[in-house]
């Protein structure tokens, strides 16, 4: 193991700025509310670190906060991503793994700083990450058509998105950064005409939903992990829309044709029994976006507490 197996920091990010619909904010209390921490604890016998309050980041929350560079809230999505990074490290460093419960996916840029930087501190090494989405969350400020940065958080970890000010960014240095050749997605099947041209100029590994009906989820997961190597710590960022809006319709960007729940529970259930998971975040549930909305409120919470306790272990025997 590459983190003690029993400790678990966890961190609840109330936070919508990434994007611009309410709601997402309220996904962490949501999914605390449904049992999700206590059988972590309980059922699990992990044991939790750090509170179970939830970061609202108010205080960060600049008085005036224009777009930059074609960005919306950036000074505040800097600022909070900013403070998540230090809350993240503060636990990885102790070798705990981190359990990260979004908020909208901007907030990776803060989880994955923080984790890069207290593996290469710990353990001398680079992480992997493994992003399971709809979307690849690659577009540079020039490249994004909405401006929402939940949208780029995979470009400014990596060091694609370049900023000096660090007020917008430009506090992430080499030691948060991500390499791109250590990174794999997942479920893709909604990405944007310049995020597919950083892919292939990167050469960034990718596996799309055609690539699932061709091969498989089984084949799928075990050429991701040789992507990425043998023992290289992991870090597993699961946006909820790549599940099928079937098993999660309460998210903002929800896209057909997405995974079913068993498989995004088996991507989990396989990048727990590697024993190299040492951070995992759980973005985009919106509890307030649904048609039929406590139904598939709670469809989609309880997908989440699935894919969570599966990568947690759960459910092997
Ligand atoms: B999510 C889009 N590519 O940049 C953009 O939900 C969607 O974190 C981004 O995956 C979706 O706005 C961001 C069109
Ligand atoms: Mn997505
Ligand atoms: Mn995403
Ligand atoms: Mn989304």
């Amino acid at each position: 193991f590459l983190s003690n197996p029993e400790d678990i920091g966890v961190v609840a990010v109330g936070f919508s700025g990434g994007q611009g619909k309410s709601g997402v904010d309220a996904a962490p209390s949501a999914l605390i509310e449904s049992g999700l921490l206590a059988q972590l604890q309980n059922e699990l016998n992990y044991k939790l670190h750090g509170d179970d309050k939830v970061n609202a980041y108010n205080d960060l929350v600049p008085k005036e906060d224009p777009p930059y560079r074609n960005m919306k809230n950036p000074g505040t999505v800097s600022a909070v991503t900013q403070r998540l990074s230090e809350q993240v490290y503060s636990h990885a460093k102790e070798g705990r793994m981190v359990l990260t419960l979004g908020g909208d996916h901007s907030i990776a840029i803060g989880t994955i700083a923080g984790t890069a930087k207290a593996i290469r501190e710990r353990l001398g090494r680079e992480i992997a990450v493994i992003w399971v989405d709809a979307h690849a969350d690659i577009n540079t400020p020039e490249t994004s058509d909405s401006g929402n940065i939940h949208g780029m958080p995979v470009a400014f970890v990596s060091g694609l998105a370049k900023e000096e000010k660090p007020e917008y960014f430009g506090w992430l240095k080499s030691e948060h950064m991500l390499n791109v050749n250590k990174l794999v997605y997942i479920g893709l099947r909604d990405v944007d005409a310049g995020e597919k041209k950083i892919l292939r100029a990167n050469g960034i590994k990718a596996f799309s939903m055609f690539d699932i009906d061709r091969y498989g989820i089984g084949r799928v997961v075990e050429m991701a992990l040789a992507h990425i190597g043998n023992d290289t710590p992991i870090h597993l960022s699961f946006d909820v829309d790549a599940l099928d809006p079937m098993w999660a319709p309460s998210t903002g960007t929800p896209v057909r044709g997405g995974l079913t729940l068993r498989e995004g529970d088996f991507i989990c259930e396989s990048v727990h029994l590697t024993g190299n998971l040492v951070a995992v975040d759980l973005v985009e549930v919106n509890p307030s976006l649904a048609a039929d909305r406590e139904a598939e409120a709670n469809e989609t919470i309880r997908a989440g507490c699935s894919l969570v306790r599966c990568a947690l272990g759960e459910s092997l025997l």
